[in-house]
């Protein structure tokens, strides 16, 4: 029978176990990829393992998150990371070369490999036909350190693509807003969506890296397109020719489920406050007033996203009423759009030029004002993460937002009297890679250093065989890794530092959260109650860590989000799910539970009984841990069962 794009990579990668969906399987990694604001954890994890150097043929470390510098703790992260780079053999990005995904696909992305990076946006490099999954911080130094990545099989979705984008005024990031329409935030858990049809081929490699990109709001493990005509040409524009192989696959290739998109019908797409599947037709707000619209991102910061509103803009002014902010997405857009005046028509219409960088789309400057509109080319709008709590941020494409800039109010672009040429491909991008420090050889008079913010990494004792502790906070669905840990820049420089971040866990959902935690700790530790897809969004480990620092034994939900799930089972905090969902209804803040006989039934049926003994009553509640994840929460955490694995215990 014939093979799926998926299959062939996977097959090719195979280190342990059976290409079955549902199973285990463990894969051999060919690049692994940090930023910073994950990766100094995931740093001195590696460094926490005493190897010499890392163990994967390519490892990149980027800064492109904490850039605002405001006092020592950023550049010292940053010193960090250079001199780790350094010390263990990888790259390293300096700050300013731009987004991590943006770069890694200019840079490095390569089809037919497969990718590990420390933050969500990883499937970013699908777009080359790279297999490229978002992973927390521990489980990428585990893979620096040797180990096959070890997921479980996640069904292979086809998104059938038909037709051809009405362009200019339509864009690939109106395709994904309609499939998240669709799909819904939920719609990709435990699942790869696999591109293909004939659409496919009316899109170059950048559109097809905002549709990988964020395939990461729906949940799904990663997304990825095939790698053909178009892909070389994007290859041979950035230099990189050699790297291309055709990749396809077969024609009687089998699937779980096929999803048809006629990418002729696509009209421009907005995600409404406070989630990106909050989707509707641009169309339908027209006359909605806007304050603030941001353009860039690791979906929409391309040469192509830039010369588009580059075009819109030109010879224009922006509305009175509207704050206009650009990031570029890479050191080599920035100085190329600069090289042929684009950046002077953005800065000549009033933009606001901010550097090659994430920047406001995790609330690192940029903030809205309070209650005011915001249209982003971002990929979430999740509540309160751009600084601003009660701001309504919207998503849509650089097409639209930049249009909206010049007119003050949404309006579908199609209709708003503005002339824009459509874009072509250029086969020469400019190259420039003096922002990339490769690795050296000898590096044994190499000093790591680590400044005064940067403490060492936590680790917990292992799992109890009972526990009984208090429900601290029961949260509604959809609960985001930004409710749970927040970023921006108050948090953000924290990130080295778990004992100070963990004063910042829930704090926009509950501001006495961490006191009553501690306070918890000392009386056997805290449960959190989820609902729905707890732990959606970002891969920030921090979200585990620093409750495993409060003392949090477990996390009961109906139902987790991936790399959360395995970020709590890395930091040895038992994910568990209600068997009966009239549990969770049940279930209040303040209960106390009781769990016994952890260690038999985590063995065994992974069915435990959960007495309420406020309530008197009990419930059931499931764990559905492989034999890899029961022995790593066992030994409570991943650092641990590894230590052990390599006889350094
Ligand atoms: C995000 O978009 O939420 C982030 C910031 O890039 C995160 C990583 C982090 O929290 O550092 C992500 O997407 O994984
Ligand atoms: Fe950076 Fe935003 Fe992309 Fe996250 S989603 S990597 S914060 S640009």
């Amino acid at each position: 029978m014939g093979k799926n794009i998926v299959e062939k990579i996977f097959g090719s990668h195979l280190a342990h176990g059976e290409l079955r969906s549902g199973s285990p399987v463990e894969l051999h990694i060919d690049q692994v990829y940090t930023q910073d604001a994950t990766g100094t954890m995931a740093w001195l994890q590696f460094e926490a393992m005493g190897l010499e150097r890392v163990k994967v043929p390519l490892a990149v470390s980027y800064v492109d998150h904490n850039m605002l510098q405001q006092d020592y703790m950023n550049p010292d992260d940053h010193l960090f990371l250079q001199t780790v780079a350094a010390k263990y053999g990888a790259y390293f990005s300096r700050p300013g070369n731009g987004i991590c995904h943006q770069v890694h696909l200019e840079q490095f992305a390569a089809p037919g490999k497969i990718a590990l990076g420390t933050d969500s946006h990883t499937p970013t490099g699908g777009g080359m036909a790279m297999i490229s999954i978002g992973v927390g911080g521990l489980d990428a130094a585990t893979v620096m350190g040797g180990s096959p990545f070890a997921l479980t099989m996640p069904k292979v979705l086809k998104i059938h693509l038909l037709g051809k984008l009405k362009r200019p005024y339509v864009t690939a990031m109106d395709v994904i807003l309609e499939i998240l329409r669709r799909l819904t935030v939920k719609g990709g858990v435990g699942k790869i969506l696999e591109y293909g049809g004939p659409g496919v081929r009316d899109l170059n490699v950048t559109e097809r890296a905002t549709i990988t990109n964020m395939g990461a709001e729906l949940g799904a493990t990663t997304s990825i397109f095939p790698s053909d005509e178009r892909t070389k040409f994007y290859l041979a524009a950035v230099g990189r020719e050699t790297d291309w192989t055709e990749l396809s696959a077969d024609d009687d290739a089998s699937y779980a489920e096929v999803i048809r998109i006629n990418l002729g019908k696509i009209e421009p797409m907005i995600a409404q406050p406070h989630s990106p599947d909050n989707v509707v037709t641009v169309k339908s707000l027209a006359g909605t007033r806007v304050h603030q619209v941001c353009i860039g991102s690791c979906t929409n910061s391309s040469y192509q996203a830039m010369k588009s509103i580059a075009s819109i803009l030109k010879g224009k002014t922006v509305s009175e009423g509207v704050n206009l902010l650009i990031n570029p997405g890479s050191k080599q857009v920035y100085e190329m759009i600069a090289r042929e005046g684009l950046v002077a028509d953005m800065v000549a219409a009033g933009a606001r030029m901010l550097e090659s960088s994430c920047g406001p789309c995790i609330g690192m400057g940029g903030a809205p004002a309070s209650g005011q509109v915001s249209v982003r080319s971002y990929n979430r709008n999740f509540k309160g993460r751009s600084g601003t709590r009660d701001a309504f941020v919207y998503l849509a494409s650089p097409v639209s937002c930049a249009i909206f800039a010049l007119k003050g109010e949404m309006v579908d672009p199609r209709e708003a009297g503005i002339v824009m040429k459509k874009f072509k491909e250029p086969s020469q991008y400019h190259i420039n890679r003096n922002f990339l420090i490769p690795p050296q050889q000898d590096t044994s008079d190499v000093k790591v250093i680590k400044g005064p913010n940067i403490k060492d990494v936590s680790v917990k004792d292992a799992l109890k065989d009972r526990i009984e502790a208090e429900v601290l906070i029961k949260l509604g669905d959809n609960i985001t890794t930004d409710d749970i840990m927040p970023a921006g820049s108050k948090v953000l420089p924290f990130r080295s530092n778990i004992p100070a971040i963990a004063n910042f866990v829930f704090s926009n959902l509950d501001a006495t959260f961490s006191s009553r935690a501690m306070e918890a700790k000392e009386k056997g530790g805290g449960i959190i109650v989820g609902g729905e897809n707890y732990g959606q969004g970002s891969s920030r480990e921090h979200a585990a860590i620093a409750p495993m620092h409060l003392g949090i034994q477990a996390v009961i939900a109906r139902s987790f989000a991936r790399i959360h799930r395995s970020n709590l089972i890395n930091f040895g905090i038992l994910p568990l799910e209600f068997v009966n969902a009239g549990d969770y209804e049940k279930t209040s803040q303040g209960d106390r539970l009781v769990i016994g006989n952890i260690s038999g039934v985590i063995s065994g049926s992974q069915e435990y009984v959960v007495e309420n003994a406020t309530k008197g009553y009990t419930f059931r509640v499931r764990s559905t841990l492989n034999e890899r994840e029961r022995d790593v929460v066992v030994k409570g955490g991943l650092l641990p069962y590894t230590r052990e694995r390599s006889g350094k215990a």
